[in-house]
């Protein structure tokens, strides 16, 4: 982001995408967290929009993606948000809910550039499709979706697909990958640093590859950051744990050197979960973490 910019605050309470509730509490357990104090404390202007309002689904089990009309509906209010956010040239911010809401957050952000990249922080590539989809949950698929694989009304929100090109797309953290998810990567040729490359090479490698990576061929990158990326024991408070993850360390590396780098143009941080949580502790992460990306320097 640059210096000068503001930073406008949009949370997306939809829980939507999978089957456990909470998730949708997430952007009130990061303000609870004093995540707009913290912002202002390092001498940002921040508006915060409030939320988005998300449809409770009524017992219709007719869908053939759970929810999806309601994710749609969520989806296409949260990208026209965005759009009008970027028209003001503020660095949207955006607090979730479950990772489903990527669909409508990038299809907003994409808009503006020719070549977004993305950085996609998570213990899930989140690139399933209805087909390959072992829950039918639509936060299992995002990625995908923005890359243009995937049902052809979560493929068009925001009027135009795809958002993505494979080549501007780098997962960091992976270790819970789907069969149908492993061929895509690689049919699509999609850069993956696991677990496993993050425990050869260390966080710093990992981060100095991504920045050179993005930095040539960009001209925005987003940072999409789902807290189940991190360790289970560091962030307890998501629907999906999955043993083995980065830790609180490792992950303040990675986002203060993507502060130094000047590389983020917007950000979200997803699947904050304050029911499974302990004493608002992954809110209290996430919002560290915010502060980071953001330029909070320890010394
Ligand atoms: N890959 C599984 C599990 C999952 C994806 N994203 C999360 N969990 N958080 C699926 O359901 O697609
Ligand atoms: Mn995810
Ligand atoms: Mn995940």
């Amino acid at each position: 982001m640059k210096k000068e910019q503001t930073i406008s605050v949009i949370g997306m309470p939809m829980d939507l995408g999978q089957k456990r509730r909470g998730v949708d509490m997430g952007p009130s357990a990061m303000r609870y967290a004093g995540l707009i104090e913290e912002l202002e404390k390092l001498g940002f202007n921040v508006r915060d929009y409030g939320d988005i309002a998300i449809d409770r689904p009524g017992s219709d089990d007719t869908q053939e993606l759970r929810n999806i009309k309601e994710v749609i509906e969520a989806s296409e209010k949260l990208q026209q948000q965005v759009t009008a956010i970027q028209e003001k040239d503020s660095f949207p911010l955006i607090l979730g809910g479950d990772h489903s809401m990527s669909i409508g957050s990038i299809a907003g952000i994409s808009k503006r550039y020719k070549n977004l990249g993305v950085i996609w922080y998570d213990a899930h590539p989140d690139m399933n499709t209805a087909e390959t989809s072992p829950s039918g949950n639509i936060h299992g698929m995002p990625l995908a979706v923005n890359l243009g694989v995937g049902h052809p009304k979560l493929t068009t929100i925001g009027g135009y697909a795809p958002k993505l090109k494979p080549e501007n797309v780098v997962i960091i953290g992976a270790r819970d990958i789907d069969e149908g998810e492993r061929e895509m990567i690689k049919r699509l040729g999609i850069k993956v640093f696991t677990m496993h490359e993050v425990d050869r090479l260390g966080m710093q490698r990992v981060m100095e590859d991504t920045i050179t990576y993005l930095a040539e061929k960009t001209d925005g990158v987003h940072l999409s950051l789902d807290l189940d990326g991190l360790d289970p024991q560091e962030a307890p408070g998501v629907g999906t744990p999955v043993l083995g993850g980065l830790t609180y360390r490792e992950s303040h590396l990675a986002l203060e050197m993507l502060a130094e780098a000047e590389l983020i143009t917007s950000a979200e941080f997803v699947e904050v979960n304050p029911i499974l949580d302990v004493k608002n502790h992954t809110a209290d992460v996430a919002v560290a973490l915010i502060t980071s990306l953001l330029g909070k320097k320890l010394l």
